[in-house]
């Protein structure tokens, strides 16, 4: 080979190594330390092509995210195995007997014929090692599968290339020779008899593989968000509109999100999960969700030009680690910017991992055309998804003057329009703080006699009493008998140390739920710069102050018809049969719950369980899950003492473990989802992540 022929993406250092994170279902440490696997290749030969795209798909992508792993510590708390290369047979789970054989000559081909080899397909490279590459990848995604699905492992990530979800049945495209995670989903489904699996593509390009693999299939939801400009934006296939919703049986099983500017935000990526993936994932309930993580729609990264930042990750992994009793598979696609890449990929690993999830501040809200974007996907899928069936804003507009439509920037001040257009290199962020694990998990403030996992610690010595004993019988409990001084005290206490990052989170079992909630939130709210969010299940009276200290945001869900007051600060959530029902409790989460979350950034989460809420046990573990993903996982749970019987499974949420699965959803009642729809709307103006439509008349400064 001639010394000037230019890299080709598969010369050089290793080509596929393979990672799993070892959080086994019992375990509450990660303690395994086998060894991190992986496998040069042969540096000869090269395909030569003198497009720039040909350039970024390297070798270092991969050992540039390795080496940031090492150096985060994460390699030794995960558990690492070899790769294997594919066999044909699970090759041929997706692709055609032609195309395989077609590139199982690539190895012997002279550069002549695999450089007329590779003009057949677009945007791909073919080298004479690619073939074995190819196997490879596949064939660790393969592993991963079976070792989530055997129970091995909780979940993991798979680090390859060549990345998979641009090829097709009879061809390679966009990087892409053979599917892999494609692959992995049929291959999960034909050998342990998955019955419903979720793949989730947030790389920036569309995954038009994965899509046409499973287009008329309803064992496979496929969910793609991506860069298309209307279609300018490559591959410029009409059918990665949102409009492509699957065919036949299939139908409403794929969703295409399209970003039709780039500059896109955290923001922008949240209220896409809250207002289209989560609701349809968890009316879905898989049994296996997929990742096609491609983290080319990280800042940074010249392909997507978006401005989500890594620590975005942490927050996209965390809320699908709840689905499919936490078997989650991620296997990398795209990322070309190596800084960015690297963080991403930390950043998910360390999320799978258990690691505390870091606050994302900044959240300005969506873009006016992701409001679109998100109207006519939620327009496109109601028909086939329960809990879009009553949202009262579906259509208001043509959807195809959308088409053509230049959106403003409404959301975005000068500056920041000014930054986007800027040449996209320019783009500096800065690094994520480092996610420090407190030392203690959980702690717990029960009474003697009731028992609660061993994991947690129990908070009972004198010293556990803190220093507010003396206060707290002058200020708030002159009647009230010792054992709820010394209880109240101690949960201060516990409060203090989660200030100071020695605990994560905490639950008590006290006498009386509502005083302790009343007597914390003041507590916490003394305190400069906090912030509460409070989640109240049941009914119960909220004390005015709580409410109008402009620190506290809170939620209450119950059965009660509270007169609606105008707060920004309460929002009272009445569900027609209270918490006993699934669905509108399940929307109420994910609707309105979340995005107030992320919006209000609280230092501590306080969730209360009120006496008689008829919350059942699994609902309460998906509610309390999620709420981990505010304040560095700072979340105190109170719970009165009839509610003994919680603690148990609240325990074993708080020590993190998945939730269990709330099983496949039943529409809502039409009343209960007009009620959240009341509050998004009441809520929207000031809380601007509840939005999921375009204003109709939001036009005027158009570009
Ligand atoms: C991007 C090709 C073509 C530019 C126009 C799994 C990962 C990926 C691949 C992107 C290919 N650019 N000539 O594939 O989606 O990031
Ligand atoms: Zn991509």
């Amino acid at each position: 080979m001639p010394r000037s022929e230019p890299r080709s993406p598969y010369d050089g250092a290793w080509h596929s190594t393979f990672l799993y994170t070892n959080r086994f279902i019992s375990a509450q440490r990660q303690t395994s330390d086998a060894p991190f696997f992986m496998i040069p290749t042969a540096p000869e030969g090269g395909a030569n092509n003198n497009s720039p795209a040909c350039k970024i798909e390297v070798p270092e992508r991969l050992t540039v995210s390795h080496g940031a792993l090492v150096r985060n510590g994460l390699t030794d708390r995960c558990i690492c195995l070899p790769v294997r290369e594919a066999v044909d047979a699970e090759i041929l789970l997706v692709h055609s007997e032609e195309y395989l054989e077609a590139v199982k000559q690539t190895p012997h081909m002279t550069l002549e014929d695999l450089k007329e080899f590779t003009l057949q397909y677009g945007d791909v490279y073919f080298h004479p090692n690619i073939y074995h590459c190819a196997k490879l990848a596949v064939g660790s995604a393969l592993q991963l599968v079976d070792s989530v699905l055997m129970g091995k492992v909780k979940n993991g990530m798979a680090l390859v290339r060549p990345p998979g979800h641009h090829s097709m049945r009879s061809a390679a495209n966009g990087f892409c020779v053979f599917n892999n995670v494609a692959i992995a989903a049929q291959y999960a489904k034909q050998k342990y008899g998955v019955k419903r699996i979720l793949i989730v593509d947030w790389d920036i390009h569309h995954g038009q593989g994965v899509q046409y693999c499973f287009e008329d299939d309803p064992s496979v939801l496929y969910f793609s968000w991506h860069r298309y400009e209307h279609q300018k934006f490559w591959p410029n296939l009409k059918d990665s509109d949102y409009d492509i919703v699957g065919k036949g049986e299939g139908a409403g099983f794929n969703i295409n999100v399209p970003w039709n500017k780039v500059g896109m935000e955290n923001s922008d990526y949240l209220s896409v999960f809250c207002h289209v993936l989560l609701p349809i994932a968890y009316e879905f309930c898989p049994d296996l969700v997929l990742v096609c993580a491609g983290f080319d729609s990280a800042i940074g990264d010249l392909e997507g030009e978006m401005c989500a930042t890594p620590d975005i990750f942490a927050h996209l992994t965390y809320l699908l680690m709840n689905l499919a009793e936490g078997k989650l598979c991620a296997v990398l696609e795209g990322g070309y910017n190596l800084t960015s890449l690297a963080q991403s990929v930390c950043q998910t690993v360390q999320t799978l991992l258990g690691d505390p999830l870091p606050p994302l501040t900044n959240l300005t809200g969506p873009c006016r055309s992701t409001l679109e974007s998100l109207q006519c996907v939620r327009a496109a899928h109601r028909q086939h998804w329960s809990c879009l069936r009553h949202a009262v804003d579906l259509p208001t507009f043509e959807i195809s003057t959308i088409r053509i439509k230049s959106s403003g920037e409404e959301n975005k001040d000068e500056a920041e329009v000014w930054e986007e257009q800027k040449s996209p290199e320019e783009k500096i962020w800065p690094e994520p703080p480092k996610r420090v694990s407190p030392r203690v998990c959980s702690a717990v403030v029960l009474p003697d006699g009731v028992v609660c996992p061993d994991a947690c610690e129990r908070l009972s010595s004198s010293e556990d009493l803190g220093p507010h004993l003396l206060t707290l019988k002058k200020d708030f409990l002159k009647d009230a008998d010792d054992s709820a001084v010394t209880a109240l005290s101690r949960v201060f206490s516990l409060i203090d140390k989660m200030k100071n990052n020695e605990i994560r989170n905490g639950l008590a079992l006290v006498g009386d739920a509502a005083m302790t909630m009343t007597c914390v939130v003041q507590h916490v709210a003394a305190e400069v710069d906090s912030r509460v969010f409070l989640v109240c299940v049941g009914n119960g009276n909220i004390p005015g102050h709580i409410i109008e200290d402009g620190k506290t945001l809170v939620v209450q869900i119950s059965g009660e018809d509270t007169e609606e007051q105008g707060s920004k600060y309460y929002v009272p959530v009445c569900l027609k049969k209270g918490c006993t029902d699934t669905s509108g409790f399940a929307q109420a989460m994910f609707s309105l719950l979340l995005p107030l979350g992320y919006q209000h950034n609280p230092s501590l989460v306080l969730l209360v369980r009120m006496p008689g809420s008829g919350v059942c046990d699994i609902m309460w573990q998906q509610l309390t899950a999620l709420l981990q993903s505010f304040a560095q996982g700072h979340t105190l749970v109170l719970l009165q003492e009839d509610d003994k019987a919680c603690v148990g499974p609240t325990a074993s949420i708080l020590l993190g473990n998945p939730a269990p699965p709330l099983g496949q959803l039943p529409a809502s009642l039409k009343e209960d989802a007009e009620a959240v729809e009341r509050l998004r709307s009441r809520l929207q103006a000031d809380w601007n992540l509840l939005l999921a439509t375009a204003p109709e008349n939001g036009g005027t400064d158009e570009g």
